[in-house]
């Protein structure tokens, strides 16, 4: 599993300003995961002649039509995009063994 995200996964912004990526990756951990974390930089808002000077971003139009991040990879090649999204998949497909997703649980498998 892949999560493609700006610059980093940090969580504070809360609750005024909650970070889109933060807030995916949280998610995904707390469900159990443990994804590859890509930063992809750029900014989505940019012409792609800036984002496509990275990596991460020129994966992210490749597997979305576009460079917005946070960007879900999962295993089977299924892309799922945007931090609600990925928050919402992640709760509803905990791994096994994990039994709260909110905030503070931990996976059995650690
Ligand atoms: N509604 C989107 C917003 C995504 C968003 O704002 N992403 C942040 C990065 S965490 C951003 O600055 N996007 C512009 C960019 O990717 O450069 C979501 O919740 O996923």
């Amino acid at each position: 599993m892949k999560i493609y995200v700006c610059y980093g996964t940090w969580t504070a912004g809360r609750p005024v300003h909650p970070h889109p990526c933060g807030e995916a990756y949280e998610a995904v951990t707390k469900a159990g995961y443990r994804p590859e974390v890509i930063r992809s930089y750029g900014l989505g808002l940019l012409p792609g002649v800036i984002n496509d000077l990275t990596q991460g971003r020129r994966e992210v139009k490749e597997l979305t039509g576009n460079y917005w991040v946070p960007v879900l990879v999962n295993d089977d090649g299924t892309v799922i995009q945007g931090s609600k999204k990925i928050v919402a998949w992640a709760q509803g497909n905990p791994l096994a063994g994990v039994t709260n997703t909110a905030a503070g649980a931990t996976a059995e498998a650690d």
